[in-house]
């Protein structure tokens, strides 16, 4: 799947409604005199940044968004109705530029934040605001002003929802190339991600953002291996995933390692949802998978899922659960069922 992070869209604010032309005349009433109302303010054109959605391909399908036209004004002195505002809904981090790139014109970074990019033209005036001592019967009226049109980009910086952490070689760009269209390097060696990558994750008609950040190592809070400046990619997420190499020599110190690394780090990651599983599960026999699992709960009282990045195995259930997380983040509700894994009542352990 072809992600899409940039959009050109055209985007025209409403016209103002003209003002009215119109004199008051009924019966019995001797003198009439001018009722033109004025016309309605044209809609708005409004950005708001919506924490539902993650990326920007709406617009593959929307590029034109144009506010509605203020009405004219009536005789009796009634004003035209305002034009209807319309609203461009882009996710957290989408930022807006002219339409040759040279200047940001807004950076979209708090859900609920809303812009009107585009004024509504004013309603024009009618005949009866020209009413004066000189001029009883006034039969000027202005036009509504128009509304302004341009172009603009729509440029989104991805924030993950979901971010992999792990030892090196641990899988995790296995499990990403796996899941997504991303395609990290991979190889038989630690520290072969040099830097996160993301992915996006189509699962159940939804779409969250996955994060390969390199490998962890102990004492990468004090700069070891390549320390852990780029967990910093994942502070935001909903949940992480920590994968666990089954096949090495001792998964459990590998879980402690990472997770001291966690606790280490001040961005409050320790106490983010992780989502704990066994990786490269084919390469294991069954009832080792089983054994392992049974060791963790003993050991720590969490029991990991288990997966393959080479076979597939177990992915999706590990998505949907991860999915979980990310759509109760958006909505702000706690995910139905699910406790912290970490949770306040975890064993106590020692690094
Ligand atoms: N059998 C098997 N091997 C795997 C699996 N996932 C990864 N590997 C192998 O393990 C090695 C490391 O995989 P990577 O995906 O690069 O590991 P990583 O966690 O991204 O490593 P760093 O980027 O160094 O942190 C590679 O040789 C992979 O082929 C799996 O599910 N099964
Ligand atoms: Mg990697």
């Amino acid at each position: 799947m072809k992600f899409l992070d940039q959009s050109k869209v055209f985007i025209k604010s409403g016209d103002g409604g003209n003002g009215c032309l119109s004199f008051r005349r009924e019966a019995f009433i001797e003198f009439g005199g001018p009722d033109g109302g004025d016309g309605g303010r044209g809609g708005d054109v409004i950005v708001e940044c919506v924490a539902a959605l993650n990326t920007l391909i709406d617009f593959r399908y929307q590029q034109h968004f144009k506010a509605q036209s203020g009405r004219p004004g009536m005789g009796r002195n009634m004003s035209g109705a305002g034009g209807k505002d319309i609203v461009v809904r882009v996710p957290i981090g989408t930022q807006i530029w002219d339409e040759e790139y040279q200047n940001l014109l807004l950076d979209m970074t708090v859900p609920g934040q809303r812009v009107a990019l585009a004024k509504g033209g004013d309603g024009g005036y009618g005949n009866a605001r020209f009413k004066s001592s000189t001029n009883q019967a006034p039969r000027k009226t202005l036009p509504g002003w128009p509304g302004t049109e341009f172009w603009i980009w729509l440029r989104l910086k991805l924030i993950a929802d979901s971010g992999l952490v792990g030892l090196p070689n641990a899988g995790k760009s296995t499990f990403l190339a796996a899941v997504t269209a991303a395609k990290p390097k991979i190889a038989d060696y630690p520290f072969t991600t040099l830097h996160p990558g993301l992915g996006v994750v189509r699962i159940d008609n939804d779409e969250l953002v996955l994060a390969d950040i390199p490998g962890l190592i102990e004492g990468a809070h004090e700069g070891a291996g390549l320390g852990d400046r780029f967990l910093g990619h994942v502070e935001r997420c909903a949940a992480i995933l920590h994968l666990v190499d089954g096949t090495g020599e001792d998964p459990i110190g590998a879980w402690r390692t990472v997770r001291a690394e966690l606790e280490a780090y001040e961005g409050g990651l320790a106490e983010k949802t992780e989502i704990l599983a066994i990786s490269k599960i084919d390469a294991m026999r069954d009832e080792d998978v089983q054994a392992l699992k049974d060791l963790f709960v003993e050991e720590i009282g969490i029991e990991p899922m288990a997966v393959s990045g080479a076979s597939g195995a177990g992915t999706r259930a590990v998505l949907r659960r991860i999915m979980t997380h990310v759509q109760a983040a958006r909505t702000g509700q706690p995910a139905p069922g699910e406790e912290p894994v970490i949770a306040a009542g975890a064993p106590e352990w020692t690094p």
